[in-house]
């Protein structure tokens, strides 16, 4: 059944205006792609905060990174003037300067509390800064995974190295246990399962493509311990002439329902992103049952046309509050947080039985 999901009257719910600078010459130009948990009684978010140095003179642009020699590490900026010939400032998010491609601005992940789900305070100050050399120009997109009392966040992390995902466990969200990096790179999207499946941990993550053809699929593998990952399998793949022919990836934390997990994840076609779903045996999540055939939401609103990055909707966070209630919250043209109100009953009913799907 094809859907498009109720937003929230009064989003976007954050902004990067609602957000203060970690310093006074950054601006923060985004607020957006938001990890979520039920903690107690209260909704944490683990907000992506995107900032850029600020210009003092409109002809040169500055390439942030995070320089580490010093503790807590600050953000250092190399300046080059727009008119340059090496410089190409086509894509928003990056500048590509001499053959190399940079980051135009620097995240770093901001806890936001709330109680009702709509109104969030947030934190002053930054709460996971890019701490190692995999992290100098980034740390991006986190996904909050409760498991036996704790909670596990893997999120990617952008360097000269390339995209890699680390994973932090925390049961405060004040301090944050490093468990290293998880997924080397090229790899994103990783997705810790809340629960194992006959004994096993279960994640979502994304390889890039490859020069023989492959698009960015969504990959599943398993581990005993959550840092060990193996037994790898292409779960599922791009669909051509469809919402998610180009890339795709797993969004929010699967929801365990008697039919199985069931998951949020995006796909685009060129920079279009929307979001679909997609529902696993509950044990062999390798096993797909079923996809939704039609995205469940696509950028239709002002907010998230427009924006930073526009025609964007793109999750990292879903949150069941009641037995059928699910609150998805997500990221608006690379700019701002919306959320959208569904339940586990309206998710299910997307899902098309594998068999009536072209490719899976
Ligand atoms: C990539 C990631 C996301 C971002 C989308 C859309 O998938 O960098 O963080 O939201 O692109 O720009």
């Amino acid at each position: 059944m094809a859907i498009e999901l109720k937003r929230y009257e009064h989003n976007p719910i954050v902004t990067p205006a609602d957000v203060p600078p970690s310093s006074p010459d950054l601006e923060v130009i985004g607020a957006f792609n938001a990890g979520a948990a039920l903690v107690g009684d209260e909704i944490v978010l683990l907000l992506r905060v995107a900032e850029r140095p600020i210009s003092a003179d409109s002809r040169r642009v500055g390439i942030p990174r995070v320089d580490l020699s010093e503790t807590g590490g600050h953000i250092e900026v190399e300046w080059v003037d727009r008119d340059v010939p090496e410089l190409d400032l086509s894509d928003p998010r990056g500048i590509l300067y001499k053959g190399r491609q940079y980051l135009s601005s620097v995240s770093h992940l901001r806890v936001a509390r709330s109680r009702d789900g709509f109104h969030f305070a947030i934190d002053p100050k930054p709460t996971v800064v890019p701490s190692t050399p995999y992290e100098v120009y980034g740390v991006e997109d986190p996904r909050i995974t409760p498991i036996d009392g704790a909670y596990y966040v893997s999120y990617t992390a952008v360097s000269p190295m390339g995209v890699c995902v680390p994973l932090l466990r925390t049961t405060d969200f004040v301090h944050f246990e490093r468990l290293g990096v998880i997924f080397p790179p090229e790899n994103k999207n990783v997705v810790l399962f809340p629960d194992r499946s006959s004994g096993r941990y279960a994640a979502f993550h994304r390889p890039a493509g490859s020069a023989f053809g492959s698009t960015p699929d969504i990959w599943l593998a398993y581990s005993p311990d959550l840092l060990h990952w193996g037994d790898h399998r292409r779960l599922m793949g791009t669909r051509a002439g469809m919402w998610d022919a180009g890339r795709i990836g797993g969004g929010a934390v699967p929801i365990e329902t008697p039919k199985g997990w069931l998951a949020i994840y995006h796909g685009a076609v060129g920079s279009r992103y929307c979001l679909g779903t997609v529902l696993l045996d509950r044990d062999a999540p390798h096993r797909v049952l079923g996809r939704s055939v039609d995205p469940i939401m696509t950028p239709i609103e002002p907010y998230e046309r427009a924006g930073f990055f526009g025609s964007v909707v793109f999750t990292c966070g879903a949150v069941r509050r009641s037995d059928d209630e699910v609150l998805v919250y997500y990221g608006a043209g690379d700019s701002t947080l919306g959320v959208a109100m569904t339940s586990v009953s309206e998710l299910l009913e997307t899902v098309e039985p594998v068999s009536a799907l072209t490719a899976a």
